[in-house]
């Protein structure tokens, strides 16, 4: 019984890790100048990756719909930015990223994940 239970276990990692990391269809977004949308449902960001342009001002808006209290907070670790998501209403966060590079946002506990590509800024 333990064996099985560990194989489960091991099933479930081995899909995590592929679903986060190996999945190749995570649509991809570039931000523009008027706020994005990104919808927080069923353990993913929509979009969850977004590309921005260094030293322009970035607007988001979350819109939570995820009841899980986990979720009601968004990080971008390496920007020192964080956000409150109340359920069911749109909370834009701006901010501006100054340096290139890339920068993950999750939930609290890191089950939500995205990426902030910002590239440097066009000469
Ligand atoms: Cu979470």
């Amino acid at each position: 019984m333990t064996l099985l239970v560990n194989i489960l276990g091991l099933a479930a990692a081995a899909f995590i890790v592929w679903w986060f990391w190996l999945s190749k269809n995570r649509p991809e977004v570039k931000a523009g100048d008027g706020a994005l949308d990104i919808i927080v449902d069923g353990g993913v960001y929509e979009p969850s990756v977004i590309r921005a342009s260094a030293g322009k001002p970035l607007r988001l808006r979350f819109i939570r719909k995820d009841k899980n209290p986990c979720a009601e907070k968004v990080i971008f670790s390496g920007l020192g930015v964080s956000a409150d998501l109340p359920l069911g209403q749109p909370r834009e966060v701006g901010f501006t990223p100054e340096n290139p590079g890339e920068y993950e946002f999750t939930c609290q506990m890191a089950m939500y994940r995205g990426k902030l590509i910002v590239e440097p800024a066009r000469q």
